[in-house]
């Protein structure tokens, strides 16, 4: 097994795509050899994440679609990770984003990868660390995440990426002042999308207001408008991005957090790996017929015999 992933790694890591999908369907559903396959992953990656986050229909995958035909047509190498809502509701978009980036998928030079969310309240993939990892373990330029805004992705993506874009659209305009401090908080570059409607002037004046009260050191964060169906604004956007790598390239405030959060996690399952619920359950309602039980002791006592 270990030789098998050894072998695996070997084949992404020289760009082999038909490895690294397997490579992620391995992690997603943690198929044997996965923790092998991550103890193996190189922290020495070249590639840097750009999150794309904002809410459904705001044309993120319009733009993602969009920064791949600039970055492309330059010479670069894209890995995309999208991440869309699960509800079967939601399958219609999903297929809307696989046909709308099709263009790409027999490019070599791109490789896309959809996951799945889980649980009701949004959120990204519980992989997506790991996943993301991996595909840093490919040789490609630059990763996308495209997440879409809600709750704690928030923070999950401006974590995960080493640059946050958040994409809005000018039905947003008058609510500026009402977003979520959280979707706020985490940008690093502000897109207003579908500038060909009318009121895509109002979200850009009002973003430009708030980017210049938010102004750190006497730096905005900055704005662009694009239009990204026809392409419109993309190489301004491409430029701000690169412009924010360039000017960062210490790790995001939030990966610590978003990282001891993982590492609590894995160590929580490993640890809770041998406790059974059904013998628990059992042992309990066993002990439950003593007259001297007592939740507490009999809790200790099933932990220490397992
Ligand atoms: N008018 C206009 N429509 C756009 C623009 N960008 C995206 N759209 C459309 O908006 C809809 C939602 O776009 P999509 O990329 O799927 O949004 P997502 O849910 O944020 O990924 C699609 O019908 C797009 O064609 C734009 O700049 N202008
Ligand atoms: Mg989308």
């Amino acid at each position: 097994m270990q030789g098998n992933i050894k072998q695996l790694l070997a084949e992404i890591q020289t760009g082999d795509v038909k490895a690294l999908a397997r490579g992620i369907t391995l992690l997603e559903n943690e198929l044997p050899g996965y923790e092998d396959l991550l103890l193996q992953l190189s922290h020495t990656q070249a590639a840097r994440v750009i999150g794309i986050t904002g809410p459904p229909g705001a044309g993120k995958s319009t733009l993602t679609n969009a920064l791949l035909h600039h970055w492309v047509d330059a010479g670069k190498k894209i890995a995309v990770i999208a991440v869309d809502p699960s509800s079967p509701f939601n399958y219609g978009a999903i297929l809307g984003d696989r046909i709308r980036m099709s263009d790409f998928y027999t490019n070599p030079n791109v490789y896309i990868r959809s996951l799945a969310t889980r649980g009701a309240l949004g959120g990204l993939n519980p992989k997506i660390i790991e996943i993301t990892d991996l595909v840093k373990n490919a040789p490609y330029d630059l990763v996308i995440v495209e997440t879409v805004g809600v709750g704690q992705s928030e923070v999950e993506i401006a974590g995960l990426a080493d640059c946050t874009i958040v994409a809005l659209v000018p039905e947003a305009g008058d609510e500026v002042q009402t977003l979520k401090a959280g979707i706020m908080e985490i940008a690093n570059i502000f897109v207003v999308n579908k500038a060909d409607r009318e009121s895509a002037e109002t979200l850009y004046r009002n973003l430009r207001i708030m980017a210049h009260e938010k102004a750190a050191d006497g730096k905005e964060i900055p704005v662009v408008k694009t239009v990204a169906t026809v392409q419109q604004g993309i190489t301004e956007l491409a430029d701000a991005i690169e412009t924010y790598l360039h000017e960062h390239n210490e790790l995001p405030a939030k990966r610590v957090h978003l990282l001891t959060e993982k590492s609590w996690q894995i160590i929580q399952a490993k640890r809770m790996k041998d406790i059974d619920r059904r013998k628990l359950s059992e042992a309990l309602a066993n002990a439950l017929q003593q007259p001297a039980f007592n939740l507490y002791a009999f809790t200790r006592a099933f932990e220490s015999n397992t």
